[in-house]
């Protein structure tokens, strides 16, 4: 039988688990930003992982190409409730970038993403390792748009999307969590889409 019509049996189990609580799916990939839209040249390109103590690991965009490469195909959500399934992204690993830099210090539990024009986030140390999180610089088989984060963009798929920091200048370990752009401004400083933690109320 593959003449069923869409919905005739309820929805498609697969999609409905796929689809976080409160969500809807989509096609389209809207841009979310809270600012102007940097435009960074490659050559000039830096990402500085920055440990927990202040020393400071700093690839330009040759040596960034040169780490292992993975490609990811994930599901992104979105807090303002937009659903994307099946992204594809290439890029390195976070697990690869903190090995590559001796590994995080004892002290370090958190880490706050920077970006280009001062968007800051922050996340638990846990939910960028085993993983969970890369720093990409495709999409769909090409160099992820300005619009997007282009050149390079944090992605953390787990969470809400406002994690995966745009124009990505660095990351950096901390001991303490530090609440970022978004978590000042009322989202939740988690953000896990399965729990619908949007706001600090939540
Ligand atoms: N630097 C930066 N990163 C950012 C943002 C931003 O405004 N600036 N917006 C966040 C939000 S709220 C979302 S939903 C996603 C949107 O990514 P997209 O524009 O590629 O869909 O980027 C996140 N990363
Ligand atoms: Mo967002």
């Amino acid at each position: 039988m593959n003449a069923l019509t869409p919905g005739f049996h309820g929805k498609p189990r697969r999609l409905t688990d796929r689809l976080p609580p409160g969500q809807y799916p989509t096609e389209m990939f809207p841009v979310l930003s809270a600012g102007p839209t940097p435009r960074l040249r490659t050559e000039a390109y830096t990402f500085t992982l920055t440990s927990e103590t202040g020393e400071r690991h700093t690839w330009d965009w040759d040596s960034l190409l040169a780490l292992p490469q993975e490609e990811v195909t994930t599901d992104i959500h979105c807090v303002t409730r937009w659903s994307k399934f099946g992204t594809r992204w290439k890029g390195v690993a976070l697990d690869t970038l903190l090995e590559a830099a001796g590994g995080a210090g004892p002290r370090a539990r958190y880490v706050v993403a920077e970006s280009h024009g001062g968007y800051t986030t922050n996340l638990p140390l846990a939910e960028i390792t085993g993983g969970r999180a890369w720093i990409v610089h495709e999409y769909d088989g090409f160099p992820v748009s300005p619009e997007h984060g282009g050149p390079l963009r944090l992605l953390v798929p787990r969470l809400y999307f406002w994690k995966s920091a745009k124009w990505l200048k660095g990351i950096n370990l901390t001991v303490e969590d530090e609440p970022g752009f978004w978590e000042n401004a009322g989202y939740h400083n988690h953000g896990d889409p399965w729990r619908e933690e949007r706001t600090w109320s939540d």
